[in-house]
């Protein structure tokens, strides 16, 4: 390589050693590929600080767990190895059950409740990241979950014995109470683990079975709308305390201005995957009546062992939730 050399300026000298133009830059790994709404949502977050802050906090995104995976993302944020990281709040149930709060069968199973629930959910997932030296920016849901399988399924006993892909503690333990093979994969190996036969079956969002291609290993698509993940990002405590009062001022501003926008794409999205999905050859079924009591009967299951761990916390959760409802639905419930 030819080398070159500068000549240092003034301006340059200044740049350096002023704070004027102090430029901070953080990395922000996630876990989907970049065509998926939740990193393109990112991608215009990142943008939208660049604008914000005048150009004084970049932000890289690295989608598809190029840097990091699924599963080691909430880590690296912790640790500090990125300042800035979007995670599936529902991995880490193993560590705090709150945080799987919103990965429980039928508790929320439309874009209002899982709102709803979110609200009850945030003051302590607050509580949590805080204690772990991590803050939430700003958290959106995945659409609803359905079954995508190989063949007809009329109730859970047609998946005993198959290979069900798993995405985090909770779509494991579904497995295991339908009798299901459980593997856990990241949706970013996802397409892979279908072509090679590693899976024949899996709950996740239409989302994710069009960006994954789910429709060239796996016919049908049962729309049981049984939860709605959310995606969360999270900033280390340190690295957003270091930056100047109006910096963090616009950062959370935008983050709010994203939490937002992302809601409203998913809820756009949702019926353009399932209508893709059809269109690409896949049968989005409506569930038998049976498939869906036999559903919700692992979701009551879910939802009592839930309880059982997530204590006084859970309780607060479940109360807040329960008292955010419309008063017809709260009629309804009677
Ligand atoms: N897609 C992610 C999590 C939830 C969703 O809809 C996945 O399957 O990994």
């Amino acid at each position: 390589m030819q080398r070159r050399s500068f000549p240092i300026t003034a301006l340059a000298l200044a740049l350096f050693a002023g704070s004027a133009f102090a430029q901070t830059k953080w990395d922000l790994p996630a876990a989907y590929a970049a065509t998926n709404f939740h990193s393109e949502n990112l991608i215009q977050f990142a943008k939208d600080v660049d604008t914000a802050t005048a150009g004084k906090l970049k932000i890289t995104v690295h989608a598809n767990a190029s840097l990091f995976k699924a599963n080691e993302i909430k880590r690296a944020v912790q640790g500090g190895q990125a300042q800035i990281g979007e995670v599936l709040l529902v991995n880490f149930e193993n560590e705090n059950p709150i945080y799987g709060t919103d990965g429980i069968p039928f508790l929320a199973t439309s874009y209002a409740d899982s709102k709803r629930l979110y609200d009850a959910q945030k003051p302590v997932l607050d509580k949590l990241l805080g204690a772990q030296g991590m803050k939430l920016l700003f958290a959106v849901a995945w659409p609803s979950q359905g079954i995508f399988a190989k063949k007809e399924i009329n109730s859970v006993a047609d998946l005993r014995g198959i290979k069900w892909r798993a995405y985090s503690p909770a779509t494991a333990k579904i497995a295991e109470l339908i009798g299901a093979q459980p593997v856990t994969i990241q949706a970013a190996e996802l397409s892979q683990a279908l072509a090679t036969g590693v899976v024949e079956s899996y709950m996740s969002s239409g989302s994710t079975g069009y960006d994954t291609k789910t429709y060239e290993s796996l016919k049908y698509f049962y729309d049981t709308q049984a939860w709605l993940p959310k995606n969360a990002v999270i900033v280390n405590k340190k690295a957003f305390e270091a930056l100047d009062p109006a910096t963090q001022a616009a950062l959370t501003k935008t983050a709010a201005e994203a939490e937002a926008r992302g809601w409203k794409v998913s809820a756009e999205k949702d019926g353009f995957y399932k209508k893709a999905l059809g269109e690409k050859g896949m049968k989005v079924v409506t569930p038998s009546a049976k498939l869906m009591e036999d559903m919700r009967q692992v979701g009551s299951i879910m939802l009592a062992d839930w309880q059982k761990k997530a204590g006084p916390d859970g309780e607060a959760i479940i109360a807040a939730y329960a008292k955010s409802a419309p008063a017809a639905a709260k009629a309804g419930k009677k």
